[in-house]
């Protein structure tokens, strides 16, 4: 059989969360033919498949949506301060509609290989359905928290009854009332998970490997007139959460946390809590992020705070991070975390005392004592930001995978684009900003670049785009410099790699902020993508 030398179609997206639906819009656009495949047999991505009790945007419902569309904007109403997993599905439904993209998108459909072949420089796709797909443009839109990370302790096969992680939780729920549960994991899932199963089950377990920082959501109805004022403001709103750090809008602080007294400090934290904003108190001073005795000013107050909610001082002191900064891994906003461990039938097991050995038929065994359980739910998060990426067979020039090439850690040029695999795109790659920013004006940003990038090789009749070696090792260096100056990387969490045995350990995201970093990317596309071969 002889491989076509035209490409049955101009670009293949994988992925049809909220990346792959705005990549897709825009490749049309631009008269693109382009195919998008999604595993899950609807669109939606993170928000399709993250439906467990509780499951929430930690940023508000306003701010986290696209940017790109004013009448969208307006003809969107968002009903919570932070909109809940299902409102933000139907949104993307209605976007994905609106938009006219559904014909486009091939559901159920998972790709398992794409090989780019070096005779006529086109990548042919193979997915678990059979079907072989080139294509010149391949964009992973995979997004950073796919792929789901089981817990490393034997037996789980062993246990009687249903297990779920939380990623993949049932369409039609799990029945909880009258149920002991264990939860493992106490990440972002694990927090909003578990106030909302302990209101059902009779018995409810937790068990803590590393405490987080949970900071208030205060979440809440949005008021019409609030709704209102933001839609007559939203055209500058876009604007200056596109030109942020980090996507949203806030003022960026002045001040360093040492040289303020403490009466002080401590109400400017009392001020950023109130606001129920992920990053109000890490914005509270310009040297929590890069200085420990700053940061710990922080840190206790958080740890105050969780002092004051949980009855109990062992349960309360438990719960209280101290083995890394406030921030360095990522903090999360609760609804009712700390006050859940108050009620009667809830238990917290601290892992760092008293180990996993083994989960049985029955339950949870540590090392101190079984722990009966009818229902096992694990919030023990994902291979993030690389798992969706080198799970896929992606093979590149003279045969050499992705995974391989990425063996030690990823290489990338600007998070985008990786030497060796030409017309291979990653939105929201490693090494970008991403993960530390609001998800969607990162995607907007990452499609946008994209997107032009290959409007200008079109119209300058060039077929081939491909980072040097030496533009991706001088960025792969820049970013571990950055996050050097930064407590981050001491920190083991999945911006490190740290909570999958046997990753590569690196800090997989830019530290330098979302503007800079937009700023370097038109830099690089206004000099003719400086950093790559053209063909
Ligand atoms: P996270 O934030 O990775 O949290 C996973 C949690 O599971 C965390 O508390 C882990 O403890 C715990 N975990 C993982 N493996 C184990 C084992 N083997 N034993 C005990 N406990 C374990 O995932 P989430 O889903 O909560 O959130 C992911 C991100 O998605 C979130 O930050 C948002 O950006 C969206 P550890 O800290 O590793 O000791």
């Amino acid at each position: 059989q002889s491989v076509p030398s035209a490409p049955q179609v101009d670009a293949v997206i994988v992925g049809a969360g909220a990346a792959g639906l705005y990549q897709l819009h825009r490749f049309r656009q631009l008269g693109l033919s382009t195919r998008v495949f999604e595993a899950g047999d609807d669109i939606g991505g993170t928000w399709y498949w993250n439906r467990y009790p509780g499951a929430r945007c930690d940023i508000e419902s306003m701010t986290y949506s696209y940017t790109f569309c004013p009448e969208l904007d307006q003809e969107w109403v968002w009903s919570e301060k932070y909109a809940t997993q299902p409102e933000i599905l139907r949104y993307l439904r209605h976007v994905a509609d609106r938009f006219g993209l559904r014909p486009h998108i091939t559901l159920s459909t998972r790709v398992l290989r794409a090989v780019h072949q070096e005779d006529d420089g086109l990548w042919e796709i193979t997915t678990d359905t059979g079907e072989r797909v080139t294509a010149r443009f391949l964009v992973m839109a995979s997004g950073c928290a796919t792929v789901p990370k089981e817990p490393e302790v034997p037996g789980l096969a062993e246990f009687a009854g249903p297990v779920h992680h939380t990623s993949r939780w049932p369409r039609d729920g799990v029945e909880l009332a009258g149920r002991r549960v264990a939860v493992i994991g106490t990440g972002a899932s694990g927090v909003q998970c578990v106030p909302l199963i302990a209101r059902q089950a009779a018995a409810l377990t937790v068990f803590q490997r590393t405490p987080v920082y949970a900071l208030p959501a205060l979440n809440r109805p949005l008021t019409g007139a609030e709704v209102a004022a933001r839609k007559d403001d939203y055209p500058a709103f876009r604007a200056a959460q596109r030109a942020s750090k980090g996507g949203s809008v806030f003022t960026m602080p002045t001040r360093s946390a040492l040289e303020t007294d403490e009466r002080e400090r401590t109400a400017a934290y009392e001020h950023a809590w109130n606001q129920g904003v992920l990053s109000a108190l890490l914005r509270s001073y310009t040297d929590l992020l890069v200085d420990v005795d700053a940061n710990e000013t922080a840190a206790e107050f958080v740890r105050g705070k969780i002092r004051a909610t949980v009855s109990d001082p062992v349960v309360a002191e438990a719960l209280s991070p101290r083995s890394y900064p406030f921030g360095t891994k990522r903090p999360c906003l609760d609804s009712g975390y700390y006050e859940t461990f108050n009620e009667p039938h809830v238990t917290l097991v601290d892992l760092r005392r008293d180990p996993i050995e083994e989960i049985t038929a029955k339950g949870v065994r540590t090392a101190g004592q079984e722990y009966p359980a009818d229902v096992l739910v694990l919030a023990t998060g994902f291979d993030s930001m690389t798992g969706a990426l080198t799970g896929v067979d992606i093979v590149g020039r003279g045969g050499v995978t992705l995974r391989e090439r990425w063996g030690a850690g990823p290489l990338t040029y600007l998070g985008l684009l990786s030497a060796g695999f030409p017309n291979l795109f990653t939105v929201t790659g490693p090494l970008s900003p991403s993960v530390l920013t609001n998800m969607m004006v990162s995607i907007e940003q990452h499609v946008e670049w994209i997107t032009d990038c290959v409007a200008y090789l079109r119209e300058r009749g060039l077929t081939s785009i491909e980072a040097t070696p030496e533009a991706e090792r001088d960025w792969v260096e820049h970013t571990a410099g950055t996050a050097a100056r930064t407590l981050y990387p001491a920190t083991d969490s999945w911006y490190t790699g740290a909570n999958v045995p046997g990753k590569p350990r690196g800090f997989l995201a830019y530290t330098g902020g979302a503007d800079v970093y937009r700023a370097r990317c038109d830099a690089v596309a206004a000099g003719g993508y400086e950093g790559c071969v053209l063909r």
